[in-house]
């Protein structure tokens, strides 16, 4: 491993902001004493946490509009349900504008497992908490020069490059650009893509992306790979984050037609389910960080389904979709949410993880591989994807990509 764990580096972080007089805190970069609107990073501090950290700026030429402040590492243990392997991305920052301060969004955001059920009941894997797979090694092939590419490390790769379309009206068009941090888990003979995207309008996507080659020896049973990813939020320094179930209703039995939005404010831990009607989400917002209109700024979680919908299995662990549970050190195995949320812990107003579960259903196709006169697989599976978004919502005070933004 090139790069230090940051709980070692943390624990150093943490020790040097106790010497520095500053007020106990649950943990290095989550202070409990009261927030005062928002707090400047301390690049210093960072630093020691987080030797590995870098802006990225958007556009990427021409004036700067908005930043990101990235911190990264990767862990390569044997702790699969203390401190689950691969790309770990934290604490992350963003700045709106060139003169606004940066503000903290994430303190810890990782792959907890990937679960993978075959369709006959077994196996059943548990690909990073019980095998504890690591990063594989990322090239430049991989990662080619040419379309923005960058190593960071032997494992992971960074590029920057246009996203396509980000507006078009009557007076105009603009694309977008984005950074986008990815390693590839090695599952033996399957891979694991972890993504992570940075847009230049706030926007931060995750993403699996599975594939390699179809279980030697059953190569054409079914499967669901199932990636539960734990998103510790830090939302303007974290400690006092508020998380609310957005819902959308509609009854298409009714002629007139009216639809209506609910956002409840979650209380205690529980796990709960997407619906394909609904446009369920998660929103975290911190009661101290609105922005220049006064408007109460949130990151909203949004479900990214991709092939139709979302596996549930036997494991009480896997029959829901979303999870809240408070921050508490040590909790990062997914199979464990349900207790992590048993007694109902508080989740209002404090330090807050959010957990969601998505679901590839891998059906195999002869596009996958084919047998040999041998019996020998012989293929790949092309890539499948499935993920979430993590949406700003009346964080940034208009679009800076639209101007004049007053
Ligand atoms: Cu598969």
């Amino acid at each position: 491993m090139t790069h230090p764990g940051i709980s070692s580096l943390a624990l150093i972080g943490w020790m040097v902001f106790l010497c520095s007089g500053a007020a106990a805190a649950e943990e290095p970069g989550v202070s409990t004493a009261a927030p005062a609107a928002v707090r400047e990073v301390d690049p210093q501090r960072l630093a020691v946490l987080c030797p590995d950290q870098f802006d990225q700026s958007f556009p990427v030429s021409g004036p700067a509009q908005t930043t990101w402040r990235i911190c990264w590492h990767e862990v390569a243990g044997n702790q699969g349900l203390t401190n689950p392997n691969g790309l770990v991305i934290g604490p992350v920052y963003f700045r709106k504008s060139p003169t606004a301060p940066f503000v903290s969004i994430l303190w810890d955001l990782r792959v907890s497992d990937y679960f993978v059920p075959y369709h006959a009941g077994s196996p059943r894997y548990y690909d990073l908490s019980g095998f504890n797979f690591q990063l594989t090694t990322v090239t430049a092939n991989d990662c080619p020069a040419s379309v923005g590419g960058a190593l960071l490390s032997s494992h992971v790769c960074k590029e920057v490059h246009d996203r396509g379309l980000m507006w078009k009206d009557s007076s105009g068009v603009r694309r977008g650009q984005e950074l986008v941090l990815w390693g590839s888990i090695d599952a033996d003979n399957y891979r694991y893509i972890q993504e992570y995207t940075f847009r230049d309008d706030g926007t931060i996507i995750g993403r699996m992306g599975a594939t390699g080659q179809n279980l030697p020896g059953d190569e054409l049973q079914p499967h669901a790979h199932n990636a539960i990813w734990r998103i510790n939020f830090g939302l303007g320094d974290g400690g006092k984050n508020n998380v609310t179930h957005l819902q959308h209703s509609e009854n298409p039995g009714d002629p007139s037609g009216k639809a209506s939005d609910s956002e409840t404010l979650i209380i205690k831990a529980q796990g709960l389910n997407w619906d394909i009607r609904k446009h369920d989400g998660l929103a975290v917002s911190n009661p101290s960080v609105k922005n220049a209109r006064g408007d109460l700024s949130e990151y909203q979680l949004l479900p990214l389904v991709m092939g139709g919908g979302l596996t549930q299995h036997t494991e009480p662990f896997t029959q829901n979709d979303f999870w809240v549970t408070p921050y508490k050190s040590g909790q990062f195995a997914a199979r464990q949410l349900p207790s992590y949320v048993a007694g109902g812990p508080n989740v209002a107003n404090t330090d807050i993880v959010l957990w969601y579960k998505g679901s590839l259903h891998h059906h195999p196709r002869d596009e996958d591989g084919v047998y040999s006169a041998s019996h020998k697989w012989v293929g790949t599976a092309d890539v499948m994807w499935t993920g979430f978004e993590l949406v700003p919502h009346n964080f940034l005070d208009c679009s800076p990509f639209y101007l004049p933004c007053p």
